[in-house]
């Protein structure tokens, strides 16, 4: 069987209409779709999408044969909506919310819960019309901002599915993001997936910078580390179907269109406008360039025209319908202004026009001005480059568009910057033929070499990828066969010792440390396992003695405090393991005080033999900074003092060197003549622990990182279904 490729967008790429009881189904040949027809070769595909036509026009006969039609001639599969929910969760929040947010138009932005909850619901829905194809192994590509709690939907049900989430539009910064109120629920939407795909590096920084400050997860090298999982982060510039609109002006239909238009226009120079009539396109500030670069150079009244194309959309949400008059009346005042008989300066066509339309504008321009005030990327700009048969013309880009990233020959602009547009008007009217070709030619290479298929193709191909490196690292889980063994080994031993490490072992992270006391089902396993005679069950933690005895000293179990440095072996004394002096800490106190004064929300925690600076609740950035400069300061004070310095999860722990995890654990082994010995951990300081250890030894690390131990968990939820086999494996 093929694998199956499965692509979700909100929009299945069809328009379906209803004509006297029948319908018609019509193909549209967008970017996507292009880019995506060639996996059909190499995949079993099937698109999800919402077909465009009200769920309440229909009757369930009609929803069965639209869905039979749709499946058996389109390889596409719909998800029916209501005229509500399109309302709340695509013109509402997708278009009210995220749209405006995410292109920096803050003011424009609704933060409405009511559409927040249609966007879960219709996510949901989704995901409920997906679980009916969906196999473990297959690959699913999901796109766009509207579908962005769907990643973790589908991990969360098929963890061996693999999944691709592309986003089209910008990623904004932090400091925008953060303004969600939802912020957390969507970043963990997305970290569902494998793999999460930007246009441009600006966007990725974004999102990962986003993914460090809210959810807390670390990256490097692009990668994201759950505890759970690893996820790439990557960008894919998208492109277009080159060859297409590069032959386009060859076709004969076009060359008609051209000499029609060409005939209206005479010799003027055209000055070519295409967009989606949407505020983020900056078309009002583009219509007052071009009124300025009239008044500044009126040598160019009557000789030069600006044909502005403005596509219908999203006319049911309120901002683009009032757009809509204020673009109508700045054309109609500039037109008022400046027309003559004969001449018009703008052509204002409000409506989609048909490719050979669009194609014979492209070729016969001789600028083209694309001046958004932010655009993901922008796919205009690439198709006036491809259709430029004699490679004469200008591009003029906005920076604020992903394209400018990437056509860096393009003449580059300040969308809000009306004098600036006004100067590159005229600067791109009068560049010499040259230097026009030379720019152009570099770009059209570019544009040939990566196009929409090699979009897709190599989205799909670092999927794949992604997926090898995760599985690479699985190696190391305890895969069955292996448990099986170890659950026998368990069985027939006699002695056993087990070292667990506690917080991100035995329970996950808590942003406040006491919020990690343990919890019924942790003590049940905990209590089933001390319950057997044969076990020495050690608790090796970093934390204090208080904290432990409060929590755990109820227990039969061994409790291990800051590191090593004492050990309680009854629940009531505690010993101290060596002879430890602690005046060093007068030293270092003073210190850590000025970075907790310099550093707001960081603390300093007190152990018997340690000193532990806590940076979590801190700005990151701020405090990785932060963190840098006091390690190098302290890196100066230790050397002579027979301290180490210890990087924990967002802390940074003095301690003496002759304490560490390994040292206790060597102990501990060489008390009895263990027959079984297992230990657990997730931070690095437990990497001594597994250092030491016997061969024989289980040594398991939790997280899907390398490590001195021999095996790797996933998470601590998995550490403690571990724990509740090897009970349940002995009664
Ligand atoms: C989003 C992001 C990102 C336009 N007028 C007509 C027409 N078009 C076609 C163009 C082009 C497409 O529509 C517009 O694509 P853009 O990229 O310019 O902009 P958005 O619609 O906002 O798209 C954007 C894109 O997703 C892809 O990731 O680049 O940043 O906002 O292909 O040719 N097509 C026809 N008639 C028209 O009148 N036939």
């Amino acid at each position: 069987m093929k694998q199956k490729l499965i692509l979700v967008s909100n929009r299945l790429p069809i328009t379906i209409e209803k004509e006297n009881n029948n319908f018609n189904f019509t193909p549209s040949v967008g970017g996507l779709a292009t880019g995506l027809s060639s996996f059909s070769k190499t995949h079993e595909s099937l698109w999800f999408g919402f077909p465009g036509i009200n769920a309440e026009n229909l009757t369930t006969d009609d929803k069965k044969i639209i869905k039979d039609r749709l499946i058996n001639d389109f390889k596409s599969y719909p998800v029916f909506l209501t005229n509500n929910e399109v309302k709340m969760y695509y013109n509402g929040f997708s278009n009210k919310t995220i749209w405006p947010l995410f292109h920096y138009f803050q003011v424009y932005t609704d933060y409405d819960s009511e559409t927040w909850k249609y966007y879960k619901l219709v996510n949901e829905k989704f995901f409920d019309e997906l679980i009916r194809v969906v196999n473990n192994g297959d690959i699913i590509w999901i796109h766009d901002y509207q579908l962005m709690l769907l990643p973790k939907l589908i991990k969360d049900k098929f963890p061996e599915a693999r999944i691709g989430f592309f986003l089209h539009i910008p990623f904004p910064s932090y400091e925008i993001f953060r303004l969600l109120p939802w912020r957390k629920e969507i970043l963990e939407g997305i970290l569902g997936s494998d793999l999460v795909g930007f246009h441009t590096f600006s966007y990725a920084r974004h999102f990962l910078s986003s993914v460090q400050r809210v959810l807390g997860y670390e990256h490097i090298f692009n990668q994201i580390n759950t505890s759970e999982r690893s996820i790439k982060v990557d960008i894919f510039p998208m492109g277009i179907d080159y060859d297409k609109f590069a032959n386009a002006p060859k076709d004969s239909k076009v060359k008609r269109e051209i000499s029609i238009i060409q005939r209206d226009l005479k010799k003027q120079k055209i000055i070519l406008s295409i967009d989606r009539l949407d505020y983020t396109k900056g078309i009002i500030q583009r219509l007052e360039s071009f009124d300025l670069f009239l008044t500044k150079y009126p040598e160019y009244i009557g000789k030069v025209t600006l044909i502005m194309v403005a596509v219908p959309s999203r006319t049911k949400v309120d901002r683009y319908s009032n757009l809509k008059n204020i673009v109508d009346e700045t054309v109609g005042r500039i037109n008022g202004k400046y027309s003559q008989i004969g001449w018009t300066p703008v052509w204002y066509l409000y409506r989609s026009l048909p490719f050979y339309n669009l194609s014979a504008l492209y070729s016969m321009s001789d600028v083209a001005l694309v001046t958004p005030l932010r655009d993901g990327m922008n796919l205009v700009a690439k198709e006036y480059i491809a259709s430029r048969l004699n490679k004469k013309g200008v591009l003029i880009v906005s920076e604020m568009a992903g394209v400018a990233e990437e056509l860096g020959e393009a003449m580059s602009v300040n969308p809000n910057d009306k004098e600036g547009i006004a100067e590159a008007i005229y600067t791109a009217l009068n560049m010499s033929i040259e230097e026009q070709q030379h720019r152009i030619k570099l770009m059209q290479e570019r544009l040939k070499r990566n196009d929409v298929f090699k979009w897709a193709s190599q989205f799909i191909e670092r999927l794949q990828n992604t997926k090898n490196i995760q599985e690479k690292l699985m190696v190391r889980i305890l895969i069955n066969e292996m448990k099986d063994l170890f659950l026998s080994n368990y069985k027939k031993s006699q002695k056993r010792l087990i070292l667990l490490d506690y917080d991100g072992t035995l329970v996950s992270f808590k942003q406040k440390p006491e919020d990690a006391k343990p919890d019924k089902d942790l003590y049940k396993i905990l209590e089933d396992l001390v319950s057997d005679q044969n076990n020495k069950v050690v608790i090796i933690s970093g934390r204090d003695r208080d904290t432990l005895t409060h929590w755990l000293s109820k227990l039969n179990l061994t409790l291990v405090a800051e590191h090593g440095a004492w050990i309680n072996r009854d629940g009531k004394k505690w010993e101290a393991l060596t002879d430890l002096t602690t005046n060093w800490k007068d030293e270092i106190r003073p210190l850590l005080e000025t970075y907790v004064d310099r550093t707001p929300r960081t603390f300093i925690e007190e152990k018997e033999f340690s000193l532990v600076w806590h940076y979590r609740n801190a700005d990151i950035d701020f405090a990785s900074i932060r963190q840098k400069e006091l390690k190098s300061h302290l890196l100066d004070i230790v050397a002579n003092l027979n301290l180490g310095i210890m990087e924990g999860n967002k802390v940074i722990e003095i301690k003496s060197l002759d304490i560490n995890k390994g040292k206790i654990s060597q102990k501990l082994v060489g008390e009895d003549n263990y027959d079984f010995i297992m230990a657990i951990g997730d931070d690095w300081t437990d990497e001594d622990m597994f250092a030491t250890l016997p061969e024989e030894a289980y040594s398991i690390k939790v997280g899907l990182v390398n490590s001195k131990a021999k095996y790797n968990l996933y998470s601590n939820k998995e550490v403690r279904e571990l724990l509740k086999e090897l009970t349940s494996a002995n009664k």
